[in-house]
């Protein structure tokens, strides 16, 4: 018996910043739609796919800065999206920035992640925890990377939810670079790790790793699948966005760590695998089986 689920994984070439959301909206629902004529349940979109990615600009002004951020989830200019996923019978993960009101009324901004399933409701929210860049303006770097200041980390842990026939986990773009990232989802037993991302090309900090931007991309994505024996989605905002390049590649990754899709362009673009969740027990099972071979009270220190 498998447990099959067709993926999609949409890469969007770049948003540029006078894109309205509604533009976005479409190009996602053109690559959803052929995503389920292919037969795919499950489409994966990037990180903050409905904007250009606006912390690579420094800026004061909170209305200015507010402009990239979504104050409820649908909106009007999102819902399009969720009647598609209905009327087609898929689900999807999509990345945005969010903007919202904590139980004692203090606004709160975060670099969210939603799970939504076939029926339009969303099933899970993640909330990025490894914010990269930094926080104030450094005029020496060809681009700004403010997450830092645009963001504060995610509140909500790890989730996996049981939710298209598996135990599905979300991250966003950096986390993907942290082994205890993957672990956190791995020792949940998750058998689909989802994550959108922006990378550029080039990193201000050591430009002498412009070159293995891609490199270092799949290398994390197949460690953190093998090492805990689980599907892995990684989607690109991919293009020369706002004059800054970003890197393409991306992929579907299974349990073993070798890629089962990838895209070859750095535009809107589908790769789609038939991804048998059953697969999980090869890895799960045997190798890395965490109960039979790990040692935890080995790892103090990665606690300390
Ligand atoms: N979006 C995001 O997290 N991008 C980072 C860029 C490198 S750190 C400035 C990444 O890890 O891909």
């Amino acid at each position: 018996m498998s447990r099959s689920l067709i993926i999609a994984a949409a890469q969007m070439g770049p948003i540029a910043r006078s894109e309205p959301r509604a533009s976005a909206v479409s190009r996602m629902i053109a690559m959803m739609e052929r995503a389920a004529k292919q037969g795919a349940k499950l489409v994966v979109f990037p990180e903050l796919a409905l904007t250009t990615f606006f912390p690579r600009w420094y800026m004061e002004d909170q209305a200015e800065i507010d402009t990239f951020f979504e104050t409820e989830m649908p909106s009007v200019e999102t819902r399009p999206l969720f009647e598609a996923a209905v009327r087609l019978g898929v689900g999807f993960y999509l990345g945005y920035a969010e903007k919202t009101k904590d139980g004692e009324g203090r606004t709160r901004r975060f670099n969210t992640s939603i799970l939504v399933g076939p029926d339009g409701t969303v099933l899970s929210t993640y909330r990025k925890i490894h914010l990269p860049g930094h926080s104030e303006h450094e005029p020496w770097r060809a681009f700004q990377h403010l997450e830092k200041r645009y963001f504060e980390g995610g509140d909500l842990g790890f989730p996996v939810a049981e939710a298209f026939g598996g135990r599905v986990g979300m991250c966003i773009c950096n986390d993907r670079r942290w082994p205890e990232t993957f672990r956190m989802l791995g020792l949940q037993q998750a058998e689909l790790v989802l994550l959108g991302y922006n990378t550029p090309v080039h990193y201000p900090p050591a430009p002498e790793h412009d070159h293995l931007q891609d490199f270092h991309n799949h290398l994390v994505l197949q460690a953190g699948a093998y090492q805990n024996g689980t599907w892995v989605v990684g989607v690109a905002k991919a293009g020369r966005e706002e004059g800054c390049d970003l890197i393409g590649g991306t992929c579907i990754i299974a349990p073993t760590g070798e890629i089962a899709a990838k895209c070859t362009t750095l535009g809107d673009e589908i790769a789609i695998a038939d991804c048998d969740l059953d697969r999980c027990r090869e890895i799960q099972d045997n190798i890395f089986n965490f109960k039979v071979h790990r040692q935890p009270e080995k790892y103090g220190l990665l606690c300390k």
